[in-house]
This record gives structure tokens, sequence and C-alpha cells, in this order.
């Protein structure tokens, strides 16, 4: 156990094995380590059949990234190496239940590592924890329901419940969730997206009116530049990897935009290609520019300069499309390349560089991003800045062209299409009170942090959780852990053990689920459901495997038995029903979400359907009803004192989020070992510290009040890489302790985990 509490990743480790980084991904060794989990955790026939599944279209939906698939060309294998680990990890063969929780205490199971907890395997039965109990007992179904109505119906205000959702729950699930959340009386519904794409969600939305991308796969494959920004695409969305080689096969330059260099955007073998398996890798980033932490802005500035002076600007489209250029115009000729090259920690002449790749042929050009843009104080700022470029060049609603936020989990973009946000605008709930005759609450609810805050102010409250593990994934680890100990009831509808489980409320309940690779068999038949992608494309997915155990429910069933037990059945909604047979649930999101017409008829299409972008038409849902330049000065995150290191945190190619599927980062090549910090070698020397010595960090943050507060982790090992001097990285989420609560990003409220100032310090003995 460690001296912090134990509700953190306990600090011991043996230290890791750390080679030379990689300079290309996948390829053979993707294909033999996706297998070795397989047959590892899920045994030969259970794998097997759930990878000849994964993907298909009579198959279920990869739970990993929101990658899509490809439209009209599948090959037999269509997953990656990570997603064979995500299915491995859900599909596994062991259950834990009566006999594991009674021979394991909730104080036992914290000291182990989340390494071990994913190991363990399925949660097999309904699990409760008395309070000061010390063990987790089964319980019923029926008890659970009831334990929870009673719990929320005896708090003093609806609002005194908070309802997350993680972004794996299906648009079924999802949709008759916040149903019943609003029903019951309020908006709060945090999820993961506010720590994750929100900062893109806010920008796109002042910039172009629609928070979603607006690129297509054929997009991708007939782009002339594709702009890489903060992304991990090898570990994180490795089947983008595929798009990228297409695209440059056809022609396509990449640019990469990293503070690392990422084995995945140098250079590709395709697993399923023979090239590929043969080791002969297709070179990916032409340029690869290593920004400093947070210098995207500064970048992206210096990239519209160019673009300026050159003219290469598309008067026509700026003209007819477009507001507020003269702002924009004047923050640029503010801003002075001593600044941009300062700031981006890019020269002049490599910015010049990346002018030329992009204004080259049609300048049909796509930025992807991820969360090297979303996790900053200054990140909505920051993709307005990008989206300043494309709207400069033209490059947006045309083929080849466009705006590509790559999203994390399968389905976080179906649900907040569904409605799972604690402020979705006023017609959604004009839709929803219409078509089921109730008044849902308008005021807005708590985000993720919000959320946090409240439960550490004030106790009693009921928290709930449809997937995740928040206890790991929100910054603060121990202001959180106090949060969650401080409610009367905790609930976690999950598939797998974790942190979140172990910081408990008063009473806590284990509500284990269907995953997505299992069938759902309900009153009227097998089940689907469906979910969308990064892309906006509606798919149908359907699980074939075989419960791993009789015990488990379907989300939406759970959400059901909640729903009755707590609200009865009202006029329009009959739980059971809807429980029942998920095509009345289907029904009623066409009633209510735009762009789901004949939904039943087009979710069965192979490949599903596209929800409409206005976007992509080049219609702009703003108050201007313009693409809006955004021109503000420039910023960057700086420490408050210029010595100290900004961190980021981010992840290894062996997780899921918290979820840990091994303990290698194979590219970036280290072999058994998390609690890593990877340091440029000049701040190792200035502070005396030698490769793999055990380091203790600290972080430093400013509160409104003026006061400086720190926080500490223990015993990393110090490794040196390739990280701009005065930046560092290290792994989401034992880092998660150093992330300040009040460190947000302006307009969309996500944590900052991407930039913290911290130092080191040699550890003790
Ligand atoms: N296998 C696997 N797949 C996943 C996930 C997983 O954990 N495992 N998670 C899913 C989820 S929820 C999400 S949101 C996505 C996350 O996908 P990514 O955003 O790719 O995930 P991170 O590991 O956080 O990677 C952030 C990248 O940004 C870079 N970076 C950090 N700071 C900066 C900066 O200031 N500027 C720039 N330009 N770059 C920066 C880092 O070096 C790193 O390469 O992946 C999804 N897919
Ligand atoms: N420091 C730092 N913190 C971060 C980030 C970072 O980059 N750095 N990234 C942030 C991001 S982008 C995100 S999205 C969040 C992720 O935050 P979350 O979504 O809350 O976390 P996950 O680790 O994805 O959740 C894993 C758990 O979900 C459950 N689960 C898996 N599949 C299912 C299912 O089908 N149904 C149900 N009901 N449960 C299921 C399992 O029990 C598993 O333990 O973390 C954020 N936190
Ligand atoms: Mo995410």
């Amino acid at each position: 156990m460690t001296a912090t509490g134990d509700h953190r990743t306990p600090e011991t480790e043996a230290p890791p094995k750390v080679g030379k980084p990689k300079e290309w991904a996948t390829g053979l060794p993707a294909v033999v380590s996706s297998m070795r989990h397989i047959v590892k955790d899920t045994g030969p026939f259970r794998g097997a059949r759930a990878l000849t599944l994964l993907n298909q279209p009579k198959g279920f939906d990869c739970p990993s990234c929101a990658w899509p698939d490809p439209d009209d060309h599948r090959s037999f294998a269509e997953f990656c190496e990570n997603g064979a680990k995500a299915v491995a990890s859900e599909a596994m063969n062991k259950t834990i239940g009566a006999e594991f929780f009674a021979g394991h205490s909730i104080s036992e199971l914290a000291a182990e590592s989340d390494y071990w907890h994913d190991q363990q395997g399925r949660l097999g039965q309904p699990m409760l924890l008395d309070p000061a109990g010390t063990h987790y007992r089964p319980v019923e179904w029926g008890e659970a329901f009831a334990i929870v109505a009673a719990e929320l119906n005896a708090l003093a205000s609806p609002n005194d419940a908070i309802f997350y959702t993680s972004g794996r729950a299906s648009n079924e699930a999802a949709f008759l969730y916040q149903l019943f959340v609003r029903h019951f009386g309020t908006n709060n519904l945090p999820d993961c997206s506010n720590m994750c794409h929100e900062s893109s969600g806010a920008a796109l939305t002042a910039s172009v009116g629609s928070g979603k991308g607006s690129v297509t796969l054929d997009d991708l494959h007939s782009a002339d530049t594709i702009l890489c920004v903060g992304q991990n695409p090898g570990t994180n969305h490795p089947r983008m990897l595929a798009a990228l080689e297409t695209a440059v096969r056809n022609g396509a330059k990449v640019i990469a935009v990293n503070p690392l260099k990422e084995a995945g955007l140098l250079a590709f073998a395709h697993p399923q290609k023979v090239r590929g398996i043969l080791g002969r890798a297709t070179e990916l980033a032409s340029q690869y520019l290593q920004v400093r932490i947070n210098g995207d802005m500064a970048l992206f500035r210096g990239l519209a300069k160019v673009i300026i002076e050159r003219d290469e600007i598309d008067h026509e489209f700026i003209a007819e499309h477009t507001a507020h250029l003269d702002d924009y115009l004047a923050a640029v000729a503010a801003t002075t390349w001593d600044e941009i090259v300062e700031m981006s920690g890019i020269a002049q002449d490599e910015i010049e560089k990346m002018a030329d790749i992009v204004c080259s042929g049609d300048k049909k050009v796509i930025t992807c991003w991820a969360m090297g843009l979303t996790q900053h104080r200054n990140a909505v700022e920051t993709i307005r800045e990008v989206v300043n470029v494309h709207l400069l060049l033209g490059a947006v609603g045309r083929e080849g062209a466009g705006l590509c936020p790559v999203r994390g989990h399968s389905n976080v973009q179906g649900d907040r299409t569904m409605g799972i946000f604690e402020k979705m605008p006023a017609w959604f709930h004009d839709k929803l009170d219409d078509v089921f005759e109730i008044e849902s609450p308008r005021a807005h609810g708590y985000d993720t942090v919000d959320a946090i805050v409240a439960m550490h102010e004030e106790p009693g409250k009921v928290f709930f959780a449809l997937g995740g593990n928040f206890a790991q994934a929100t910054p603060d680890t121990d202001f959180t852990a106090r949060a969650l100990r401080n409610c009367s009831l905790t609930v976690h509808v999950s598939t797998k053990l974790n942190r979140s489980h172990l910081v408990p409320g008063t009473r806590a309940l284990i509500l284990p689920c269907l995953g997505r690779s299992e069938a759902d068999e309900r009153a009227s038949g097998p089940q689907f459901i469906t979910s969308e992608n990064s892309l906006g494309i509606v798919q149908k997915s359907q699980g074939k495997l075989k419960p791993v155990s009789p015990h488990l429910r379907s989300e939406v069933s759970i959400i059901a038995g909640i729903g009755k037990a707590t609200l009865g059945d009202t006029g329009i909604v009959a739980w059971d029903e809807l429980a029942g047979d998920y095509s009345k649930i289907r029904a009623f999101i066409e009633a209510v979400v735009p762009g789901f017409n004949d939904y039943e008829e087009r979710v069965q299409l192979e490949g599903g359907f596209y929800l409409p972008n206005g976007v992509k038409e080049r219609v702009w849902n703003t108050p201007t009803k313009k693409a809006n330049f955004n021109g503000v000065g420039l910023s960057i995150f700086e420490p408050s004192d210029s010595s100290r290191i900004v961190l980021q945190t981010s992840r290894s190619h062996d997780q899921f989020n918290t979820t840990i599927y091994g303990l290698d980062d194979r590219y970036r090549g280290i072999h058994d070992g998390r609690r890593i910090i990877y340091l440029n070698p000049s701040d190792m020397a200035a502070r005396e510290i030698a490769a793999m010595q055990p380091v203790d960090i600290t972080s430093y943050w400013t509160a409104d009040d003026g006061t400086v507060e720190e926080r500490r982790a223990e015993r990393f090992v110090a490794v040196a890489f390739d990280t701009p001097e005065g930046t560092a990285m290290a792994y989401f989420p034992e880092a998660n302790a150093l992330v300040p609560i009040g460190s947000r990003a302006d307009v969309s409220g996500t944590p900052t985990s991407k930039a913290i100032e911290i130092d080191i310090t040699a550890s003790a003995g």
C-alpha cells in the first residue's frame, strides 16, 4: 500500500527494461502481440470467434477506439492489434464473483496494480458493499435496483445525484439513460468527453457551428496534405495508419506535429498486407515538427502568417463564407516571428517548409488532432487557430479537405448525439418534453470536474457511473477519492474490476453488464445496438459470444430496471417494454434526434449511414451564419518558475485508458514498466539525475486566490528521451495525482492533463 492512501496505483514495480524507440509501427510484431493476448485471455476458440466477428457487418463494433471501418472494402480481419487486445480483455473467459470478493478485502484489492485488476476476469454477478463493510457481498438484481431507487428518492434534490457516462455505452443505452436522468429531474450528466474532446466541440461550434468533424474516409484518401497534430495513432487509432498509408500512396504528404517522435507517425507496415508483414514499411510523415508542449497555437499562427504573406488565401471562399477576417488579420500582423519561434520551438524556415507542403496541389488539407491539443488551458483557442488556417485556405467542406478531431471511446460521439451532456441545447429539451410529455430540467448540470468539486464539498450525494473508471481517469486522484468517499452511494455499471470500485461511498454497488462481444437475448429475441464513430457514421453492432456469466444484464436492461424502481412506469415510458425490444428505443431516438429518420431500416444497411453534417455542405450553424475567424493574441502554458519542467500525461501502447493490458510500451522501447518519467537528457543533467534513477515528482499550481498548491507522486524511473528541453511525459493514470483539480481549459473546462508544472528530485533510499 502507498503512503498516500489506497486509491492510487501502488508504487511497487520492478525497474523497466529500456531499449531503443522504434521507427515504424505494426507489421508482424503487432499480429503476434495481439494473438498472444487473445489466446492468453480468452482461450483459442472464444478468442478466434471473437476476432472473426469484430467489425464485420454481421458482427460487433470494436469496443476500442472510434476510428471508422472502411465503407466498402472490409478485409476478413478488420481490426488492429489494440482492438484485439480490447476484445481479449472484454471476452476473457474467467469471472469474479462471490468467492473472489469474499477472499479479497477492498484494501487488499487496492494494494494490487491496475494490470492485476484487469487480469482477474470479468465481473460475474452484482455485488454490494455495506456501510463500514470490508468486503463486497453478492446481491440480487432486484435488491440492487431497490437500493439505488431508495437512495435516489431520499435525496433532498435530484441535483444531488450525479450520473457519469464513459464513451462505450451504445446509443440505445445512452438515450434511455439520459431520459431516465432528466425524468428524475437533473442535468448532472458529466461524461468522459469532458476530459477528452470537449475543447474540440467548443472550438468547432464557435468557429463553424457544429462540434463534429467534417471529413470522410474518402476525403482522407484523396487529401494533398494531412496534418496529424497532438495524436499518437500508432497506439490509439492503429487502423487510422491504414488510411494514412493509402493517402501517402495516393500522393499525399503527412506532417506530424508532436513533442515526441512517435513510431506510428514515422512509418507503417500494414499488418494485413504482404508488404507489411514482410516488414516493408511505408514512410508516413514527410515533415516531423517536434513542437514545444502547447506550442501548437504559435505554430499554426506562423503557418497563417506565411499563407497570408504569400497570398495563398482563398478570397472567394472567405468573402462568401466567413466572418471576422479583419480581426484575424490584425491579430496575425501583431504577432512577431520571434514570438512564434520562441513559443512553438520551431524555426521559421521549418514553418516556411510546412507552408510549401500545405499550399501545394489543390490545397486539399485535412488536420487530424486528439488529446495533445484538447487537454490544455488554451485548447479552445488553439483548435480555433487550426480552423483559422483552414478558413484561410478554404480547406473545409470540399473534397479531400476538412477538420478531423479523432475521437477516443468507440461511442463517445454517439453518446453526445443521444443527449449525454450537462448542457444540451434548448431544442433538444423541447423535443424531449414534447415526445415524452415531461418537463425536463433546464438548468445546466455538473460537468466532470464540477461534479468532483460538488461531491467533495457536499457529502451525501449519489454517484452513478455507466461504465468508466472515474476515480482513476479524473484529475487530482487524492481529491477525487475524497469526493467519492463522501457519497452516500456509489454505483458502477462495469465489465471489469477497477479502482473506482475500491473507492466507495458509504454504500457501493457493482452492477456487471454484458460486453459488446456478447449476445444480448431479450424478450423479443436477440438484440443489436448502434453506435456512431468519429466520422459520424451510425452502425449496428451485434454481440454473438455466449455471455461469460448467466447473471449479467445488458446496460439497457440495468437502466430500465433502475428507471422502473425509481420512477415507475410513466405515461409514455414502459421500462420493461423498452428493455425487451431495443427497436422501441430507436423509434424514440428517431422522434427526438434529427438525422435518424428511418433509423431501423437504414442502420441495417451494410456500413450504416452518415448523419447529416452542415459543415461538409458549407452550412454554418453559427450566430453569424458564417464560419468565424477568431483573432486573439497568442498564448502558451508557461511554468511559474522557468527552471521547472512541463509534464504531459499520455498513453502507453499496452493500455486502454485506465485498463492496463500489459506493461510494455513497445514503440517507445519500454518493457515491463509503467512508473516512468521520460525526460530530456539536459534536464536530467541539470538535476544530476542519472538514467534509470528513481525520482519523486512534485507538481505546482497557483490557485485563483494566489496560494501555491503542491502535489507529489513518488518513485518514478527517469528515462532519457527525445522530448524538447523543459518538457517531460509520464503515463496516465499513474500521474493523475499530479493534475491539479483547478487546472482546466478555458471554455471547455477540460482538465489540463497535457501541461502540468513539475520538478523532480532523486527518491530517497
Ligand atoms: N489502444 C488504445 N486506444 C485508445 C485509447 C487507449 O488508451 N488505448 N484511448 C482512447 C481515447 S478515450 C482517446 S481520447 C484517444 C487518445 O488518443 P491520443 O490523443 O493519441 O492519446 P494520448 O496518448 O493522450 O496522446 C497524445 C499525443 O499528443 C502528444 N502531445 C502531448 N502534448 C502535446 C502538445 O502540446 N502538442 C502536440 N502537438 N502534441 C502533444 C503526445 O506526445 C502524444 O503523442 O485514443 C483512444 N484510443
Ligand atoms: N492524466 C490524464 N487523464 C486522462 C486522460 C489523459 O490523457 N491524461 N485522458 C482522458 C480521456 S481522453 C478519457 S476518455 C477519460 C477516460 O475515462 P473513462 O471512460 O472513465 O475510463 P476508462 O478507463 O475508459 O474506463 C474503463 C472501465 O470501463 C468499464 N467498461 C469497459 N467496457 C464497458 C462496457 O461495455 N460497459 C460498461 N458499462 N462498462 C465498461 C470497465 O469496467 C473498465 O474498468 O480519461 C481521461 N483522463
Ligand atoms: Mo478520450
